[in-house]
C-alpha cells in the first residue's frame, strides 16, 4: 500500500458532536443469545467475557482518517476524509464517543507534527496536545517517521551519516513527546532494506541499525516503552533490516529494559502461526504490542475481520494475562494499524473494533482448565473440537452488544454512526 509519501498538518476545525445513548432495540435477541451462550459455556465465563470487553481498549491511528487511497489506480479520496491532524482528532474523538474503548490516537511524527515532512515541530505537538484535551482524547503511541523524503537509502542504516543523525534525533524527540504528551509509548518501524542481492552488505546494514538504535535508546527516558516492529518486505523486496520477530527480539534484548517486539499482522509470510509468536514472547517476558489489521495478499492494512486467527491470538494474550490486566504495566500495547483506500473511514475503523471485540469474547470463553485436561490426556481431536467450540463456532455478538449497552452506548456503533448525521457534517465542512 503506497501510503508512506505525504505529510499533513493544517488548520483547526470543530464539527459538533452527538452523544449517543444505548437503545433498547433488539434487546430480546441479545438476551436470548446470552442465555444460549451461558448454557454452553457457563454464566461465569459469559460474565467474564462481558467484563473483558468493558475493559478492553485499543488505540486508533491518526492515519486511518486521512486521504490515503491515491496511488496509481484512480487517486480516490472518499468524501469527508480528514484533511489535517485536527480533523483526524475530531474523528478519533467521535469514534471514542461511539465505542467507549478508543481513548487514544496514535500519531506519526512527520505526518502529524511537521510542516515539511522533514523536520518535526514542537509547537505543532503542543497545539495538537491542547486540541486533544478539548476533544477529550489522548495522544497514544508516538511513531517516528523514517520513510519520507531523504530515506531512499535507508534511515537508521543509511550510509550517509547526516541522514542517520537526523533520524536518531527524531527518535529522541519522539521519546520526549511520548513522555511529556503521550502514554510513554514509542513504536518504531524502519523502511530500511534492499532491492537486489549484492546491493548492500547485509551484516553492515544490521550493525548500523543496532548502533543507531543504541545511540537513540541512551537518550530516551527509561519510562518510555519502545516497541520495535518487524516486516518481511516493503519497501525492501530482497531484504528488510528487521524482517522478523527474531531480529526484533535480539535488538530489543541488546537495548535493554522496557524495549520489546511489535507484531503487525500483515508483516508476515503467508500461513505463519502468529499466536505461537505471542506465546513465546509472553513466556520470555518480552514486552509486546500489536498492530491489528487483516491481510489477504500482503500488508493490505485492511479492516480487522473476526477471523479465527484473531481469536486464537487473543486466547494466548488472555491466557498470558497481558490484556485487560488490572496491573496496567503488564498489558501489551494494542493498536489498530489500518489505512483505507475506498472505504468509508468510520465504517472501516468501527468494523475493526467490533471484530476485535468479537474475537476477544471468543477467546475468553475457552475453559483453560478443561482444555489443559484434554491436552494432558493427549486427546488431540477432542481438544481441537473443544477449543473451536469457542474460538470458531460460537456467535459472540450478544456479548459484545451487552457490554456496549452496559457502558451506556449504542449496541452497534456502525449503526449509531450512520444515524448520527456526522458523515453529512464532515462532507459539507471538508469539501
Ligand atoms: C509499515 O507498513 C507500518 O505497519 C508501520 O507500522 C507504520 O508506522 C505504519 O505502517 C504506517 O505507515
Ligand atoms: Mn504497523
Amino acid at each position: 500500500m503506497n501510503r508512506h509519501l505525504k505529510t499533513e498538518s493544517g488548520l483547526q476545525s470543530t464539527p459538533s458532536f452527538f452523544i449517543l445513548k444505548g437503545v433498547s432495540m433488539n434487546e430480546k435477541w441479545i438476551e436470548n443469545g446470552i442465555r444460549q451462550l451461558e448454557e454452553e459455556f457457563g454464566k461465569e465465563k459469559v460474565n467474564k467475557a462481558i467484563e473483558y470487553l468493558k475493559n478492553f481498549e485499543v488505540e486508533i491511528p491518526s492515519w486511518v482518517f486521512g486521504n490515503f487511497g491515491g496511488g496509481r489506480f484512480g487517486n480516490y479520496t472518499p468524501p469527508g476524509a480528514a484533511r489535517n491532524i485536527y480533523e483526524k482528532i475530531d474523528d478519533a474523538s467521535f469514534v471514542h464517543k461511539l465505542t467507549g474503548c478508543t481513548p487514544r490516537i496514535a500519531t506519526h511524527v512527520l505526518w502529524d507534527f511537521s510542516k515539511d515532512g522533514i523536520e518535526p515541530d514542537y509547537k505543532i505537538v503542543e497545539k495538537v496536545y491542547q486540541y486533544c484535551k478539548e476533544k477529550r482524547i489522548s495522544l497514544g503511541a508516538i511513531n517516528p517517521t523514517y520513510f519520507l523524503t531523504g530515506s531512499y537509502r535507508g534511515s537508521f542504516t543509511s550510509p550517509i551519516k547526516e541522514i542517520r543523525k537526523r533520524y536518531i534525533e527524531q527518535t529522541i524527540f519522539g521519546g520526549q513527546i511520548a513522555k511529556k504528551f503521550g502514554n510513554n509509548l514509542l513504536t518504531l518501524w524502519f523502511p530500511d532494506g534492499s532491492l537486489y542481492p549484492g546491493q548492500i552488505d547485509l551484516k553492515e546494514n544490521y550493525e548500523n541499525m543496532k548502533e543507531s538504535l543504541i545511540e537513540s535508546y541512551k537518550k530516551i527516558s527509561k519510562d518510555v516503552r519502545i516497541l520495535i516492529e518487524y516486516k518481511l518486505f516493503e519497501p525492501g523486496t530482497y531484504s528488510t533490516t528487521i524482517p522478523d520477530w527474531g531480529t526484533s527480539y535480539i535488538l530489543s534484548k541488546s537495548l535493554g529494559e522496557n524495549v520489546g517486539v511489535l507484531i503487525d499482522i500483515g508483516h508476515h509470510p503467508h500461513g505463519i502461526n502468529i499466536e505461537q509468536i505471542v506465546a513465546i514472547l509472553i513466556s520470555e517476558n518480552m514486552p509486546g504490542g500489536f498492530h491489528f489489521n487483516t491481510r489477504y495478499a500482503a500488508d493490505d492494512d485492511h479492516s480487522v475481520e473476526p477471523n479465527l486467527q484473531m481469536a486464537r491470538i487473543f486466547y494466548e494474550l488472555v491466557k498470558g494475562d497481558v490484556i485487560c490486566n488490572k496491573d496496567k504495566k503488564k498489558n501489551w500495547a494494542y493498536m489498530i494499524d489500518q489505512a483505507c483506500g475506498r472505504e468509508n473511514r468510520f465504517h472501516a475503523i468501527l468494523h475493526s473494533i467490533n471484530s476485535l471485540q468479537i474475537s476477544l469474547a471468543r477467546s475468553v470463553l475457552v475453559d483453560i482448565e478443561k482444555i489443559k485436561k484434554l491436552q494432558r490426556e493427549d486427546e488431540i481431536i477432542l481438544a481441537n473440537r473443544f477449543f473451536n467450540n469457542a474460538i470458531s463456532l460460537c456467535d459472540t455478538r450478544p456479548i459484545v452488544y451487552k457490554a456496549l449497552l452496559e457502558k451506556g452506548l449504542h449496541y452497534d456503533p456502525i449503526k449509531a454512526y450512520i444515524e448520527s448525521g456526522y458523515q453529512k457534517i464532515i462532507e459539507e465542512k471538508r469539501k
